[in-house]
Order: C-alpha cells, then sequence, then structure tokens
C-alpha cells in the first residue's frame, strides 16, 4: 500500500497493556511477528492492576493461577494477591520481555475504522503529542471488560458538592478520616474496600441495593519456605498450580448445570453472616434471597464485621435523591455526607469503545451490538470486523477461575491467524455469518439451565435482552480446546490485493490447500 504522511504502517495495533494486551505483545514477538505497537490510555502496563487501587484492592482469584502460564511466579506473598503486587508482577513481565519499546502510553484509541480499499484499520489515536494515524493489518483489542466505570443515574448526583469518585478511580489526595462517608454499591469492590474505609472515617453508610453471597476467604501468607520450594523445586509450582485449577473447574457443573449444588455455598454464606454479624436485623438484610452464583460469589472474612461495626449503618432503603450534601432515601431519611465513593460497577454489556470501531459498511461494533447484544465467533472475531480479533470479548468471562487462562487461550488463536495470514498471504480473515451464529447459538443453548440464568437475580453478566453475553458457560479447558488452532474454514478470506481494490470477499474464499 501507498504511505499516507502522517500515519504509521503496523502489522498489528493492540488496544490496552492490561494481561491482555501484554500477552499478545509478548505472543505475536515470539512468533516473529513483531511490527506491533500496544497503545495504552493509562501511563503504564497492568491494566485494571494499575487502575483500580481502592484501598484493600486484591484480587478474588488464588494468586498460584493469577498469572500468566509462562511467567510463574514464585514471589507471591500471599494465597490471593493484593493489587500493587499484581501490578508490579505485570511490569516485570513486561520489561522481561523485551518488548515494552513498542507500548505507547498515555494515548487513547479515539477511532478505528475499516478501510475497505487499504484493507487496513485506520485507527486514530490521541496522545501528549497531540493525534496520531496508524494502518494496521489487525487490530487486538484487549481493552478489558471492566474498565469504564458505570456512574449511577441518581436524581442530584451531579449538584453534589463534597467530593465523590469511583471505586476504579480511587482520589488518593481525599482525607478520608474522622469524615462521613457513603459508600453507594456492595459488590466485588465494595467489600474490599469498605473495610478499610471503616478503620479511618467517622461514620460510613453503606447504601446496599442487593446483597451478594459473600463466603469466607483464606486469608494466608506464603510462608519463606513455601517460596523457596516454588523457586528451586522443579515442578512443584507448577503442580499447585495444576491443583487450584482443577479445584476451580470442580466447581463447573454446579454453576452451568446444578445450580441446586449451590446450597452447600449458601450455607457457608449464611455461616460467613453468623460469624460477622451480631444483630438479627443485620443478618436479615445481608442474606440474599437468590441462589449462590447467579451474582459473582464474594470472598471476604471482613465485610460482615465492617457493616456490624459501630462506625457503620448499612442502608437498605432505596435511595430517592442526592443533595448538595446528603443523600436522600425513599423512606424519607436524609443522611448528611462529606465524601461520596461510588462502587456501582461498570460498562459490561454495552462497552463504550464498541462505539469507536467502524466495520464493513460503517456500522460501528455498538450498532450491531445494539440490535441483538454482544456476540463474536469464539468470543474473538466478528462479521463485519475483518482482522479484529478482540481479547476477553463476548462470553468468555468467568465466575469461577482466571480470566488469565482464557486471554492465553485467546492470545494463541490471534497469534495463529497471524501466522495464517502470513502464511497464506491473506490480507483479509472475517468469521463468516453462519459461524458466528452457531457459536452464539450454542452458547444461548448452554447458558438455558446454568444459575445466571436460572438463579432469581439481576445481575451484570445479563443485556438488555435478558442473555448471559459475559460468561463461558463451561469449562474453560473446553474453551481452550475450541480455540487450540485457527479455524480458517469459517471464515471470508481475501489475499493480499493491489491497493486501491474495492473486491469484497465471497464466502469460504479460502486460499486451497
Ligand atoms: O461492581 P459490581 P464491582 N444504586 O457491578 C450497585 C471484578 N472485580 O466494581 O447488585 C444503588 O459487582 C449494585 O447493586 P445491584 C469482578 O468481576 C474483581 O464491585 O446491581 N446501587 C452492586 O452492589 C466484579 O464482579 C475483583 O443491585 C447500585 C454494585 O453497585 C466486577 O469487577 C475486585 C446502583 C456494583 O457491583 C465488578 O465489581 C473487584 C444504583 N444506581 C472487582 N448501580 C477481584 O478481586 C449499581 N449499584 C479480582
Amino acid at each position: 500500500m501507498s504511505a499516507t504522511p502522517g500515519r504509521s504502517n503496523v502489522d498489528h495495533l493492540i488496544v490496552g497493556a492490561g494481561f491482555a494486551g501484554l500477552a499478545a505483545a509478548i505472543k505475536l514477538d515470539e512468533a516473529a511477528e513483531r511490527d506491533f505497537v500496544v497503545i495504552e490510555k493509562d501511563s503504564d502496563v497492568g491494566g485494571t492492576w494499575h487502575i483500580n487501587t481502592y484501598p484493600g484492592a486484591e484480587c478474588d482469584v488464588p494468586s498460584q493461577l493469577y498469572s500468566y502460564s509462562f511467567a510463574l511466579n514464585p514471589e507471591w506473598s500471599k494465597v490471593y494477591s493484593p493489587q500493587q503486587e499484581i501490578w508490579e508482577y505485570t511490569r516485570k513481565v513486561a520489561e522481561d520481555s523485551g518488548t515494552l519499546d513498542r507500548f505507547v502510553f498515555d494515548t487513547a484509541v479515539v477511532d478505528a475504522r475499516w478501510d475497505e480499499d487499504e484493507q487496513r484499520w485506520i485507527v486514530r489515536t490521541e496522545g501528549p503529542d497531540g493525534p496520531k494515524e496508524y494502518a494496521a493489518r489487525t487490530v487486538i483489542s484487549g481493552s478489558g471488560g471492566l474498565s469504564e466505570p458505570r456512574l449511577p443515574e441518581i436524581e442530584g448526583i451531579d449538584s453534589f458538592q463534597g467530593e465523590i469518585f469511583h471505586s476504579a478511580r480511587w482520589d488518593h489526595d481525599v482525607d478520608l478520616a474522622g469524615k462521613r462517608v457513603a459508600v453507594i454499591g456492595t459488590g466485588a469492590s465494595a467489600i474490599q474496600l469498605v473495610p478499610e474505609l471503616q478503620k479511618v472515617v467517622g461514620h460510613m453508610d453503606v447504601y446496599q441495593r442487593t446483597p451478594n453471597w459473600v463466603i469466607p476467604r483464606n486469608e494466608r501468607s506464603f510462608t519463606g519456605f513455601e517460596k523457596a520450594v516454588f523457586k528451586n523445586v522443579p515442578g512443584a509450582q507448577r503442580a499447585l498450580r495444576s491443583l487450584v485449577y482443577g479445584t476451580l473447574e470442580a466447581r463447573v457443573p454446579a454453576f452451568a448445570r446444578f445450580p441446586r449444588a449451590m446450597r452447600a455455598v449458601e450455607l457457608q454464606g449464611k455461616r460467613n453472616i453468623a460469624k460477622g454479624i451480631s444483630d438479627p436485623e443485620l443478618r436479615k438484610k445481608v442474606t440474599p434471597a437468590y441462589r449462590a452464583g447467579c451474582k459473582r460469589i464474594l470472598i471476604s472474612n471482613k465485610w460482615y464485621p465492617a457493616l456490624d461495626a459501630d462506625n457503620v449503618d448499612l442502608v437498605t432503603d432505596p435511595i430517592q435523591k442526592i443533595t448538595g450534601d446528603a443523600i436522600v432515601t425513599a423512606d424519607g431519611v436524609e443522611r448528611p455526607i462529606d465524601v461520596l465513593v461510588v462502587a456501582t460497577g461498570f460498562y459490561v454489556t454495552e462497552p463504550p469503545i464498541a462505539q469507536h470501531i467502524t466495520g464493513r459498511g460503517g456500522r460501528t461494533l455498538a450498532d450491531v451490538w445494539d440490535e441483538g447484544g454482544m456476540a463474536a465467533y469464539k468470543g474473538t472475531t466478528i462479521h463485519g470486523f475483518p482482522n479484529l480479533f478482540q481479547v476477553v470479548g463476548p462470553n468468555t468471562a468467568l465466575g469461577h477461575s482466571s480470566m488469565i487462562f482464557i486471554i492465553e487461550s485467546q492470545v494463541r488463536y490471534v497469534v495463529e491467524a497471524a501466522k495464517a495470514m502470513r502464511a497464506e498471504g491473506l490480507a483479509v480473515v472475517e468469521p463468516t455469518q453462519a459461524a458466528q451464529d452457531a457459536w452464539t447459538a450454542g452458547i444461548r443453548r448452554k447458558m438455558k439451565p446454568t444459575v445466571w440464568q436460572t438463579g432469581g437475580c439481576a445481575s451484570w453478566y445479563l443485556d438488555k435482552f435478558g442473555n448471559n453475553t459475559t460468561l463461558w458457560p463451561g469449562q474453560t479447558f473446553t474453551f481452550r480446546q475450541h480455540l487450540r488452532s485457527f479455524d480458517i474454514d469459517k471464515y471470508d478470506v481475501q489475499p493480499v490485493q493491489p491497493p486501491k481494490s474495492t473486491q469484497s470477499p465471497t464466502s469460504q474464499e479460502k486460499v486451497s490447500s
């Protein structure tokens, strides 16, 4: 293709430098696909583990599994790692990989548009040096499913005069000591930050819309001896990792096919409530009325004791409005506050980045998904969006195990696709509509008996049509099996064209083997 002034040509443009983008960079590099750039809007690698710095931020997946298979870390301090440690891990992996020279930080992708003539994605970015444009053969989006904070739509929230921030954009300049603080939300983030805030604030109101099932957590630190074994005994850490992996996978049938088995989890949750809370009224308020697993099962030993503390009130009356200095609930009670923390989650089923990705025919990903919900072939490629690969795409998230396993599975598929494109001289790969529809239908079928659909709750796993377009409805090894190689027979392909060709692909126009 002819070069356009001010535009950089790259083979692969990776969006995001979190676990997904970093893995894509490392694995493309290993596969000798070295002409890539990673565009990251944050100032460093780490994604969610760099951005989420709220007090008490820790991982709720065991450390042994929450790392890349190709970069085990014998130094994890605890069974569940703190945020800072996970971020430092990603930083070290990035440094060791030798790929950081192709990372561009503090730069946002503002627009990505498929150019039919050029057979490339034209990607515009905005960074400290102003706007920039790339023409990329492929775009690999690792922008994260839980990255865009969702602020609650509550009357008067904009009129609040005190400090207000989302859990994922913590304002460390705000001193909470002795203050009157309100926290809206009781999800995974809130249950970690509330116990930390309880220790320093004057008074805290926690606004709960729906209680979660919260079970005990193994808080143990690894001993020096254990770390030495992980480091020096060949296979020891990998064996523990496999054990943890197997234990978590053994839970899948309860989520996916036999939700009644979740009663065992509910029993654990109720014991956790009884242990942490003495007030019978409060116990009642925090006990969920839906099947465990329907929403993400949370783990904490500190959440219930924090709610039981003298300086904390759990408010379950719905919020009616927010004034300049207080929250007013439907029963008319006004509770004055100095600081408002919103721990209300993220845009998951309507990811904002989809508005900025325009595929064939000028349609954005948001347009397409708005019609029928998020869908992608194997959670990774999308009809109408050639050469676009979504890591952590639709129906790839997990409620029971480590996302890094899924990320590595998808990255392998992407690398196989890149290799196939190079080997076969292909400019374009795009999943057929039929392949994508069959994949989605299979997911919907499997989803029917799951606890996420039958458990009697509303959750962010479900989209506006009531479909779970978020989670993978099975064991992670089956997902990996599906993505073990690039199945080019499910793709429309186009060979590399001379510049300015407008030929469109024909179904099954494969390079014959
Ligand atoms: O968000 P959430 P999160 N008025 O969506 C409430 C991951 N994560 O940031 O349940 C009042 O879970 C909402 O109430 P309801 C993990 O995958 C991982 O806590 O919708 N309340 C809920 O209580 C997790 O699942 C770790 O009725 C409102 C809360 O806000 C995901 O991130 C740690 C409201 C939102 O909870 C999201 O967790 C933290 C409104 N208008 C997070 N709107 C790890 O440890 C929402 N709520 C790896």
